[in-house]
């Protein structure tokens, strides 16, 4: 460290360096993925999936990359937020139906074929999807797992399986069924027909619409935005609103009650508080 600190010739250099030595971890390159910290305050990871040939059909190795990236961000404390991105012709055209496509019954369960897709659901920091161009099958899944979707005017959303001899089987016939409803969740399961950016939007699939090239810059902003309060109550609240998935109305109700008690436990909810009645801008610490 004597070293470092007398390669860079002074003290702040090497705060700095300390400081941002999560940062170099996990900014590492991939493969399939492009990983960056972004934003106003450079405290939003952004994910861009990159296998433009095959239209970001979501490979093991790919989510194998997404899932190692998410758990980087997730252990990295200056991470208050993270965006998953495509290109602006796909965010994700499915899984992969080439590496599919040999795969046998007994292989799937011998494997636990397609096991790696869950951490994304479980990331307990806020997860933007910024979606343009085609979400289909397994990339609308991925989508639906994040916590906010936000789609360019052109994203096309579907669940194409059916047309493949098969089903959805990472969501797409449960959060799709949960977000907009039997019928039209049935119409496109049972079809394979997408819906358009503005549909989606007014079915609650998508929370706004956007032209596609500002997409990736409004939902940083909007990563930016969570990241102004503090990263422990954005977790515990992001939690409570996640179980209004899981369990009965009244157990989703004391749950958040509790939860809303244990935040006085905490020095942001005194902070937060205090600042409001003394006029000025809270500090969050994160305690
Ligand atoms: N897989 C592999 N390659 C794909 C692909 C996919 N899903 N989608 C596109 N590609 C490749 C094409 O094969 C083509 O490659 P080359 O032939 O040039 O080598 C290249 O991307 C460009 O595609 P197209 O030539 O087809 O481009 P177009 O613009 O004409 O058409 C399209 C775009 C998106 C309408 C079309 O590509 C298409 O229909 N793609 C397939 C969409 C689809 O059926 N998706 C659902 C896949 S099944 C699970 C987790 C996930 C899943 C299941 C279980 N567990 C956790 C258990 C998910 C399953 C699925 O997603």
């Amino acid at each position: 460290m004597a070293t470092i600190a007398k390669i860079l010739g002074s003290r702040s250099s090497l705060r700095l360096l300390l400081n941002n030595r999560n940062r170099f971890y996990s900014s590492k390159s991939y493969e399939f993925i492009k990983s960056e910290i972004v934003g106003a305050k450079s405290n939003v990871a952004l994910i861009t999936l990159n296998r433009p040939k095959a239209l970001n059909a979501l490979s093991n190795g790919l989510m194998k990359e997404l899932s190692d990236a998410l758990e980087q961000y997730e252990n990295d404390k200056n991470v208050a937020a993270i965006v998953i991105t495509g290109s602006e012709k796909a965010f994700a055209a499915g899984a992969d139906i080439k590496e599919m496509q040999p795969n046998t019954y007994e292989k799937c369960i011998m494997n636990n074929f397609l096991h790696d897709w869950t951490k994304v659901s479980h990331c307990q920091k806020p997860i933007i999807a910024a979606v343009n161009g085609y979400a289909l099958g397994g990339g609308c899944e991925l989508a639906m797992m994040c916590d906010i979707i936000y789609a360019g005017e052109k994203a096309k959303f579907g669940q194409p399986e059916i047309a493949l001899g098969t089903i959805p089987g990472a969501g797409g016939s449960q959060r799709l069924t949960r977000i907009i409803g039997k019928s039209k969740a049935m119409e496109m399961c049972l079809t394979g027909n997408m819906i358009s950016a503005q549909e989606a939007e007014q079915s609650g699939l998508v929370s706004k619409v956007f032209p596609p090239e500002k997409l990736v810059e409004e939902a940083i902003k909007l990563g930016d935005k969570i990241g102004t309060h503090s990263n422990l109550i954005v977790q515990i609240c992001k939690e409570a609103v996640n179980s209004a998935y899981e369990t009965t109305l009244q157990q989703g109700l004391n749950f958040e009650r509790r939860q809303f008690h244990a935040t006085f436990s905490t020095k942001d909810r005194k902070e937060g508080m205090t600042a409001f009645v003394e006029k000025r801008p809270a500090n969050f610490t994160n305690e």
